[in-house]
């Protein structure tokens, strides 16, 4: 069968395949598709439907700067109300259409002749002159590697994966992990669990949450007035900002900042002394993702809520036996042991000009030119790719200059009359240096700590080691001479 011929072929229908459909309809362009293999849109905010999952950013922030939500109702939103966000901003924008639900992307090759990508999918081959790949970070859950893993007896779930016919009530339940997606999940299945194990290898700093409701005068004020929306967005942005300076630059003042979390500590568990040392980190607030929650710790002052610090030795069939030699009997294991990071999700499929996929050519070292281009795959625009993750702030500011560079990008091939666009090698090359150069004093490799942030080798290959108004200025600097062309009327007929 003949490939669908398309222009521009979007992969997912989150916040970054959206973000780029919606780019692409508002610059003019209509010869676009979005394959989504979900039923719906919503990407990370469809997937992770665990019990108290919202998202840890201002809602106010963590939206579309140019389709604010006058009328969220809180100021830190629930994954189901961002996911509904996402799909008005879907039908308002007239994107609908450009949807294909269910939809995987399979393979996707770049074919030197057509001058296009070749895309296989499950619903048919198409041929697309440009990919935006908007596939996330954060989507392939991580299994922990525990000897006996798959003899558990019981479900087991991930937290990414949440299955709603769980049954929990009264149950014994053990959750393996006290990360962000760990910490939301916990006092939920304090509720109904019979007996809650956390099961704890390194603690997590938590400071407070200030999530509250909105009230009807901020949001009619939002409403009628925009411009007050748009202070109370650049005042957020602001005191991020302070945290990605501070994250970056000086480090040392996370010390000082690790006062709150002791108190938040002592405040949540005030008659539980015997378990403040081992809720507190050892490693410096920041080097890993901060936590934000007022129920999590005050969870194990409950008696039914026991916290494990010693190791996991192995899974048996009826739980956990740890390297004490304790046994641990459960009916349910929750795995909140997060993702694998140090790879977009579409590069073991994704196939450059020399036939090597991004996943052969990054060598578990990711590297792209301002997080979106990478040499040797024309005409590929990686949202969310490498070192465009925050300390501090929202991705979808980072989605919205990558998607200022990439329609630049796609206009310049528009106006020059380009086959290709690709970033130069050498220029690529002298933006990652200066990424490491920027990541050493940062409190993610001097803090003392492990995390996703970092790549085996201890590279810094996630995170954007300066402000996000860094970032806007570069991709906002749109300069052609950076990039190898193909000139149309160079290509032999
Ligand atoms: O995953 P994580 P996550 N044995 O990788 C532990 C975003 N997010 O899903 O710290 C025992 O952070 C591991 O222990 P350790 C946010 O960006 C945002 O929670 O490695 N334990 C850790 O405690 C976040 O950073 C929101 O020692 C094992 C946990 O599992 C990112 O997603 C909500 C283990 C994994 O924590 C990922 O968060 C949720 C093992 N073998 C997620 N393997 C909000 O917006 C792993 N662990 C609020």
């Amino acid at each position: 069968m003949t490939p669908q011929r398309i222009r521009t072929a979007i992969i997912g229908a989150g916040f970054s395949g959206l973000g780029a459909a919606i780019s692409l309809r508002r610059a003019g362009h209509r010869d676009f598709v979005v394959l989504e293999r979900s039923p719906d849109v919503g990407g990370t905010w469809w997937d992770n439907t665990y019990p108290g999952c919202r998202c840890d950013v201002p809602s106010n922030l963590y939206s579309y700067s140019f389709l604010p939500n006058p009328d969220w109702p809180e100021t830190f939103s629930p994954r189901g109300e961002i996911q509904r966000y996402l799909r008005r901003c879907a039908e308002e924008e007239g994107v609908i259409e450009h949807l294909r639900f269910g939809v995987s992307l399979e393979r996707a090759a770049w074919d030197e002749e057509a001058l296009a990508w070749r895309l296989q999918t499950s619903d048919g081959e198409w041929l697309a002159e440009r990919l935006i790949t908007g596939t996330g970070g954060l989507v392939e859950p991580k299994l922990p590697e525990i000897d006996g893993l798959d003899t558990f007896a019981g479900p087991v779930v991930h937290t990414a994966r949440w299955d709603h016919d769980l049954a929990l009530e009264g149950r014994r339940v053990g959750v393996i992990g006290t990360g962000s997606s760990a910490i939301q999940v916990i006092p939920e299945l304090a509720k109904v669990a019979g007996h809650l194990d956390v099961f704890q290898r390194s603690p997590a700093w938590v400071l407070p949450h200030v999530n509250r409701r909105t009230t009807r005068v901020e949001r009619l004020l939002f409403r009628r007035l925009p411009v007050t929306q748009r202070a109370d967005r650049a005042f957020t942005t602001l005191y991020m900002e302070l945290g990605n300076l501070i994250m970056t630059r000086r480090p040392g003042v996370m010390k000082a900042l690790e006062a709150l979390g002791r108190l938040h500590l002592r405040r949540q568990l005030p008659d539980h002394p015997e378990l403040h040392a081992a809720l507190t980190p050892s490693y410096r607030l920041g080097c890993k993702r901060i936590t934000l929650s007022n129920h999590y710790l005050r969870s194990f002052a409950q008696p039914h809520v026991e916290l494990v610090t010693a190791g996991i030795a192995r899974v048996t069939p009826q739980g956990i036996v740890t390297a004490d030699g304790v046994s641990h009997d459960l009916d349910v294991l929750v795995l909140g042991t997060g993702f694998q990071v140090t790879e977009m999700p579409a590069a073991a499929r994704v196939v450059g000009r020399d036939g090597r996929t991004l996943q052969e050519v990054w060598a578990g070292a990711p590297e792209a030119y301002l997080g979106t281009s990478v040499a040797g795959f024309p005409n590929l625009f990686t949202l969310l790719g490498p070192n465009t993750g925050l300390g501090a702030g929202s991705i979808v500011t980072m989605i919205e200059a990558q998607l200022d560079y990439a329609v630049a990008c796609l206009d310049a091939m528009d106006r020059e009359g380009l086959a290709t666009i690709e970033p130069r090698e050498d220029v690529q090359h002298a933006y990652n240096v200066e990424i490491q150069r920027r990541s050493e004093p940062t409190v993610w490799l001097s803090g003392g700590c492990s995390s996703w942030y970092l790549a085996d080798d201890g590279r810094n290959v996630t995170l954007w080691p300066d402000l996000m108004a860094a970032f806007e200025r570069q991709t906002r600097r749109f300069t052609l001479a950076d990039h190898v062309v193909t000139r149309r009327d160079e290509v032999p007929a």
